[in-house]
């Protein structure tokens, strides 16, 4: 494995297009036992040090900077130019000084590196060799390498640079193999042969000019060595979204920014779009496409760490039905375990889970547990099942030397079961079955995965050797790889720790999810807080421990925007926050924005005060019950979208660029964000706000409540200050679209039974159009297996109408649809009727909004809907 970091330069931005950039990365590396240094060539040429700010790229990333010391690797030492007329370079460490951005070492235009030979056109793109003849400053150049080109399909490009004698560790995870060329790719490619580089340019048929989205003709940066990878691109925008989970604002800055990653698995791929939508729709066809969730997943889940009790946990739950407020998962954190041990209960405080289980079970709610990877190994011998069973098959991580590595979690002394080994799977799964048939558990909710550890490596330190101390560390916390989790040098199936560390969380979820379908023969849940591309095939993640703080809420956008890019759509933060204590107000606003979260949970800390609902004022209840009725209301249209996701890898969370991308007010927006292409959300993210400055890109947009148009259409997007009194939250519709929805109640299992309903955005042409997927919402592979029913809706003028595209639902003779609002009807009808039938309607001129109520139409025939003026 090899540490990718993205150190850029705003170099080019072209007009209004962007190009986006997902997860392009390289890893590709052995590590050798015995590290040689060999001496650093390079310095005898000429440098050509005459090198533009914007364009010198970090020839010393880590610390520590000296002259003498970027000298040695043959690089430049200057000031930024933009610094004046100094000619002199700084005595001290480069970025102390003005101008911090820009590095003093950089690499110099002539900077020796490979040149491309034996270009060849084949069957699937191209092949050639890569060679070098000067060595870089780091160990191990790998000298000669092979570059394959493959033109996958007409939106993906593949490329991929590897050792050319020997075999290195690849990451096990299924990728499409490609032989052929597709004939008329939407791009082109085009090679330096000396130096080195390669250009990839999107033929843009609307620009009429190609728009070029990686070019390495920039710097003679690339580097190959047996554990640092570099290469160096010209990005063509300064709108860069995704690369990994951080706690920022969606946008990253681009000035010479390091974002660091362990291991990324996939060779890289240049997703060409040309939507932001269509970029993660060809993503995921190459990491796979995300799961699909059970239903109850979707509804109101709560949780705390320190209810202490069985008995306070029962309360909470009671509480909420008492003030009818929503609630479909009710979890327990670490407290509920004997002594922290995985796969126990407190047998004295938590003496009634079982029937706290059993009791959510009959009202139709569901419950999950956290679990922990690690394992105690200091229990009596005979005394503790999941160690006893684990060592005797050999499923947990060990030295080189065989020996079990050992570190420290919760529950004291632990060792690591080693997930990628198959063995360890069965094991797993039998642990989890055999405290399943204690406490009758839905999904699991798997932390601590990094795997984390409260001393660094093991209690016995690591071993010292070329994995542990590798010639280039990233900037990771506690500047080595084994802080806070165990020896890189340890030993897993799949390989050294070193090479899947970044697994480890989604091996985790992989055993995980397989357990629970296995054992409860249902859809799984499971909750990582650990992921990797391709986790999302596996469930859903959290965004760790937030604190209740008004920043905190507001990065739970990007942060859930961010998932969504990387194919983890079901996913959310704790609702109030986590860590610290929640003001009402924040709780109140928190509540409604996450509501609107894929994965909607509140969860507190140990010793805060309590966060639930029911801990606050009646008018807060009332305002968090009505706005989590309307998430149960929309849970059809919600549901829908996770299947779009499942199926073709679209986003069920998105950006307002993702649908506007023309539109560049809209690629800095982060504190509002849609679902699907059709519901905007706009959130108070500000303590003592009444008002929300919202944008609406260009469209029509309809207030949620009362079918007002608020734009009609205007040529640009505009900003508008809407009314947020404390128990409002912000919802608007989009013209053209419509949503199904259901009769809400406070659990999924009771809104099932209820009668469907339609939102219909008319467009300013009066037509709108929709769809709906539904299964029974638990039972595995229903759309693989055709057990599903799928429809589509449109409305054209003053007629809705439905069209049936596959019905395998085997309950389909229960669906009934009740009710319709119709948003954007210009004049007052006459008469209403629905499958040829009168109607009960209302119509208010005002906001012209027509509503159509106490209707029954089955819904697996086609439905229609007329009005007359
Ligand atoms: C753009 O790319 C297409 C497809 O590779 C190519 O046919 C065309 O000549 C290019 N146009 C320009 C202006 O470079
Ligand atoms: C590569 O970059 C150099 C220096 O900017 C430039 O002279 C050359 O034309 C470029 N080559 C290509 C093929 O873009
Ligand atoms: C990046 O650098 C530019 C130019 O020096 C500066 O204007 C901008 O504020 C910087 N951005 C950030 C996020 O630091
Ligand atoms: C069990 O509950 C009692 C009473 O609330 C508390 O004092 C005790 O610390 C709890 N035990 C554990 C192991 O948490
Ligand atoms: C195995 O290696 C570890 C790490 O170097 C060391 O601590 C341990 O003592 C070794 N065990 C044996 C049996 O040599
Ligand atoms: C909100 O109002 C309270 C009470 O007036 C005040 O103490 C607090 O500082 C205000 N917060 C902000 C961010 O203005
Ligand atoms: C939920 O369903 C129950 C039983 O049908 C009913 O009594 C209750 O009023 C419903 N609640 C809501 C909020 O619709
Ligand atoms: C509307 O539905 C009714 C009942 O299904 C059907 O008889 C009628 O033909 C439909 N009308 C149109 C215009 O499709
Ligand atoms: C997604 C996110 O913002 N996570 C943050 C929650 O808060 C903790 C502590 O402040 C941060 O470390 C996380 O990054």
């Amino acid at each position: 494995a090899v540490f990718w970091e993205c150190s850029s330069s705003v170099f080019s931005m072209k007009s209004s297009h962007s190009c986006y950039i997902i997860a392009t990365i390289v890893r590709m590396s052995r590590c050798l036992a015995l590290v040689v240094f060999l001496l650093v060539a390079g310095r005898a040429h000429t440098q050509q040090c005459n090198v533009d700010d914007n364009v010198r790229f970090d020839c010393f990333p880590e610390d520590g900077v000296t002259q003498s010391k970027c000298e040695a690797r043959g690089c430049c030492w200057r000031l930024p130019k933009s610094s004046g007329n100094h000619t002199t370079p700084p005595r001290r460490g480069g970025r102390l000084l003005p101008t911090q951005d820009v590095p003093y070492c950089f690499y110099p235009s002539d900077y020796p590196t490979y040149s491309l030979s034996n270009l060849k056109e084949t069957d699937y793109g191209y092949t050639g060799d890569l060679r070098r003849s000067t060595h870089s400053y780091y160990p191990k150049d790998i000298m000669q390498l092979k570059l394959d080109v493959y033109f996958e399909t007409n939106t993906r490009l593949h490329f991929k640079i590897y050792d050319a004698n020997s075999q290195r560790y690849e990451v096990p995870i299924e990728t499409p193999k490609v032989t052929k060329k597709v004939p008329r790719p939407n791009y082109e490619v085009d090679f330096v042969h000396e130096p080195f580089s390669l250009r990839v340019a999107r033929f843009d048929s609307g620009q009429g000019m190609n728009e070029t989205l990686f070019n390495t003709n920039i710097t003679r940066s690339f580097m190959f060595t047996d554990q640092f990878i570099q290469i160096s691109s010209i990005l063509p925008t300064s709108y860069i979204y995704g690369l990994g989970e951080h706690r920022a604002g969606f946008l990253h800055s681009l000035n010479w920014t390091r974002l660091t990653m362990w291991a990324r698995d996939i060779p890289p791929v240049v997703f060409l779009g040309p939507s932001p939508d269509q970029v993660i729709q060809q993503y995921t066809e190459v990491i796979g496409r995300p799961f699909m969730p059970p239903y109850w997943s979707l509804g109101f889940h709560l949780c705390r760490w320190g209810y202490g009790s069985s008995d306070k946990t029962q309360q909470v739950v009671e509480k909420m039905r008492k003030a009818g407020i929503p609630q479909d998962g009710q979890w327990n954190d670490i407290d509920y375990m004997d002594k922290h041990l995985d796969w126990t209960y407190d047998k004295t405080n938590f003496s009634g889970l079982s029937d706290v289980v059993k009791d959510l079970h009959d009202h139709g709610q569901h419950y999950v547990n956290i679990i922990d990877p690690g394992i105690s190994n200091q229990q009596p011998k005979g005394s503790y099942a999941p160690y006893d069973d684990g060592l005797s098959i050999g499923a947990f991580i060990t030295f080189a030397n065989g020996s079990l590595v050992k570190g420290q979690v919760w529950p004291g002394e632990t060792v690591y079961p080693d997930f990628t080994n198959p063995v360890t799977k069965v094991w797993w799964t039998a642990e989890a079955k055999a405290y399943h048939d204690k406490i009758n558990y839905d999904g699991l909710w798997i932390d601590m995965n990094e795997p984390s550890n409260f001393v660094d490596g093991s209690i016995l330190g690591c071993p010292d050797n070329s994995y542990e101390h590798p010639p280039y560390t990233p900037d990771v916390l506690g500047d080595k790889l084994s802080a806070f989790t165990v020896c890189v040098s340890a030993k897993q199936y799949w390989s050294t720790h070193y090479n899947v560390h970044n697994l480890y969380g989604m091996s985790e979820m992989i055993a995980s999810h397989d357990a629970l379908a296995n054992i409860r023969g249902k859809r799984p849940l499971v909750i990582s807080r650990s992921t990797f591309p391709s986790s999302g095939k596996y469930g859903g993640h959290w965004l760790g421990d937030n604190n209740s703080l008004w920043k905190d809420m507001w990065y739970s956008i990007p942060g859930i925007l961010n998932f969504n890019l990387f194919g983890i759509p079901l996913v959310g933060a704790d609702i109030c926050g986590f860590g610290g204590t929640t003001t009402e107000e924040l709780c109140q606003r928190w509540q409604q924005l996450g509501a609107f979260y894929p994965f909607s949970r509140n969860h507190n800390t140990l010793g805060s005060k309590d966060q639930d609902p029911t801990s606050f004022s009646p008018a807060m209840q009332k305002s968090t019950r009505d706005i989590l009725l309307i998430r149960y209301s929309l849970l059809p249209y919600l549901y829908t979208l996770f299947h779009k996701g499942h199926v073709t890898g679209s986003t069920i969370v998105r950006p307002l660029f993702f649908e506007f991308s023309m539109d560049q007010e809209a690629f800095t927006i982060d504190r509002q964000f849609l679902w699907g292409s059709s519901l905007l959300i706009s959130p108070v993210l500000e303590e003592n706000a009444t008002s929300v400055n919202a944008y609406f890109p260009a469209d029509t947009w309809y207030d949620f409540y009362t079918g007002t148009r608020v734009t009609s259409q205007p040529s640009k997007g505009k900003m508008i200050t809407l009314d947020a009194p404390l128990d409002k939250l912000n919802l608007h519709v989009r013209g053209g679209r419509i949503l199904p929805t259901q009769d809400p109640n406070t659990t999924t299992t009771a809104s099932r039974n209820n009668k469907y309903g339609l939102i219909v955005a008319m467009s300013m042409g009066s037509v709108a159009n929709g769809e709906l997927f539904w299964d029974d919402g638990d039972t595995l592979s229903t759309y693989e297996n055709g057990k599903y029913i799928f429809m589509k809706f449109s409305a054209v003028d003053n007629k809705i109408t439905s069209t049936v595209i596959k019905n395998g639902y085997p309950y389909a003779d229960k669906m009934e649809l009740g009710s319709t609002r119709v948003f954007g009807v210009a004049k007052q009808p006459t008469s209403v009727s629905a499958n040829g039938k009168a109607a009960t309607f209302t119509y208010d001129s005002k906001t012209q909004m027509l509503t159509v109520s106490d209707m029954s139409l089955p819904m697996k025939v086609p439905i229609n809907i007329t009005w007359k003026y």
